[in-house]
């Protein structure tokens, strides 16, 4: 048997308009005031992109200090459980935990079971005349509706922030879920852009005018106009968790 590895294979791409990244390639990055944590930055300006996806995690030891500027970043526990400080006040965070911290906030991570994975997006806040900046918001996903989505009962959605009911915010988290089989009813082109993890189960993306095979684990970056349809494969739903700007154009 010939046991050779082909190293220089890899199911992720990088294209003008989407990406697709799978992990296998990821080489850490060291972000100031975040001690005893892998830090990789999946999407970001560099990319093409307009917002920024990283994935962290944490040791036991592991701490993110620090103040949010211009960006907002929004917070997510993919895996474990750590604490976070804001605002003088300590919360727990476990899997399914999210934070949304608006522009100028000082934040503290720490008391990390070891291992424990977090998602961020995040975005440069863009003001609105006669909205205020929100405020911090503190939840989980499993206390967040599942809606109906075009009609479909075998597609679900869960709107994380306030998304379109509140103008002070310009930018979306939502996590859709795909029953075994369903898929997008149409192939969406749109103005708002997009970066996802696969949270669960696996299926084919298609992005521009190509077919990727997606599971568990893999991002996704999507441009603006960028053509997009999904459909589940296998027995088990295909849930992402996705980040959306909205509210905001045209200017
Ligand atoms: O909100 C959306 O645009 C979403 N339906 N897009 C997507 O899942 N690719
Ligand atoms: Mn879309």
């Amino acid at each position: 048997m010939n046991k050779i590895k082909l190293t220089s294979l890899s199911r992720s791409v990088v294209e003008s308009d989407h990406a697709v990244i799978t992990g296998d390639g990821f080489v850490n990055s060291k972000v100031p005031g975040w001690d005893n944590c892998e830090v990789n930055v999946v999407i970001n300006e560099a990319m093409g992109a307009n917002f920024c996806q990283l994935l962290i995690t944490l040791k036991d030891t592991g701490k993110l200090e620090g103040k949010t500027k211009d960006s907002q970043i929004f917070f997510y526990v993919l895996e474990g459980e750590c604490d976070v400080k804001v605002d003088n006040q300590k919360n727990k965070l476990e899997k399914g935990s999210y934070i949304y911290l608006p522009i100028g906030k000082e934040y503290l991570f720490s008391n990390a079971k070891e291992g424990t994975k977090l998602l961020t997006f995040h975005k440069v806040y863009e003001p609105l005349e006669g909205y205020s900046v929100p405020d911090v918001m503190i939840n989980n996903a499993s206390n967040i509706n599942q809606n109906i989505y075009c009609e479909d009962p075998n597609l679900l959605m869960q709107n994380l922030l306030p998304d379109q009911d509140n103008l002070s915010f310009d930018m979306a988290v939502n996590i859709f879920t795909y029953n075994p089989g369903a898929n997008l009813p149409f192939v969406e082109t749109h103005i708002m852009e997009h970066g996802l993890i696969y949270l669960e189960g696996q299926g084919i993306y298609r992005l521009a005018d190509k077919w990727y095979p997606i599971k568990k684990g893999d991002s996704i970056w999507m441009a603006p106009y960028c053509p997009q349809w999904f459909g589940a494969l296998g027995t088990e739903p295909a849930v992402y968790i996705y980040y959306k700007n909205i509210n905001r154009f045209p200017t």
